[in-house]
């Protein structure tokens, strides 16, 4: 990897693309993932490259459901797997819940890839090189899915989604978690609760919560996405103009 100086001013920025690129070179990462990560990387300029008030509360209420879920999964991509291999083993560990991969722009030499990966960072539950069900209503390689991991989970945890593979499972009866720096996705709209942040940031704040054993959350009584993701674009809109004040 490209050696990012700790001095630098966007180091931590820096250092995230040093990582796909990684990703990309060890084909973990589709090369499109590179367009996916800029396009996060614009939401998160917007957003001040910070947690947004509004999307504290949506992890806490995350935290709730994948608390009181009976199986939850984590789906796992390939910018997922070279950003926050780590992080999401931990998850996983703390909601005793598998990871399993699935990828949009499907090759088995990538599944391959990015299980070795997961279990080179320590996960022992990795799912998805057998996948052996379908998901209805999606055509993509992303319905192809285990029959004991996603398929039959009841809260799935989907990060960096691409759209309409939330709403499939979403119309299958399952809550669906996702992580998504912009507000606007159809994945962001569709999801039970999605959490506008990145995913580095969100996994910490997550497992932070987990660890130190609830959030203020209550579901499904006291949350509303919907109303969530205005508040997002409302604490945007106030940034950037305060922004704009600033010579
Ligand atoms: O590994 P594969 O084949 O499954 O492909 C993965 C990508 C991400 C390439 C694929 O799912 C894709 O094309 O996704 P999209 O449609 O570009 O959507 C990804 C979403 O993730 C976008 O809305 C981005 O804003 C968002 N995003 C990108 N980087 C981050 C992010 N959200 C949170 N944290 C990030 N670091």
């Amino acid at each position: 990897m490209f050696r990012v100086p700790e001095s630098h001013p966007r180091y931590k920025s820096l250092l995230k693309r040093e990582k796909i690129v990684a990703g990309i070179e060890a084909g973990i990462t589709s090369r499109q993932g590179l367009i996916a990560h800029g396009r996060g990387e614009a939401f998160d300029y917007l957003i001040g490259e910070r947690t947004l008030p509004a999307a504290i509360k949506a992890t806490e209420a995350a935290a709730a459901l994948l608390l009181r879920a009976t199986k939850p999964v984590i789906s796992v991509n390939g910018n997922v797997a070279a950003l926050v291999p780590e992080k999401v083993i931990e998850l996983s560990e703390l909601l005793n819940a598998p990871l399993e991969v699935n990828i949009f722009y499907w090759t088995e030499e990538r599944v391959r890839k990015i299980t070795e990966h997961l279990e080179r960072h320590g996960a022992t539950n990795v799912l998805g090189a057998n996948a052996d069900a379908r998901i209805p209503g999606i055509e993509h390689a992303r319905a192809r899915v285990d029959s004991n991991g996603i398929y039959t989970a009841d809260v799935v945890l989907t990060p960096l989604e691409d759209g309409d593979r939330c709403e499939a499972l979403i119309a299958m009866g399952r809550k669906v978690v996702t992580i998504d720096l912009n507000p606007l996705s159809r994945t962001s709209r569709h999801a039970t609760v999605s959490i506008v942040d990145d995913i580095e940031r969100a996994l910490d704040n997550l497992i932070a919560i987990l660890k130190a054993g609830a959030g203020t959350v209550k579901l499904p009584e006291d949350y509303d996405n919907t109303q969530n993701l205005r508040t997002i674009i409302k604490e945007i809109v106030e940034r950037l103009k305060a922004e704009e004040l600033k010579e």
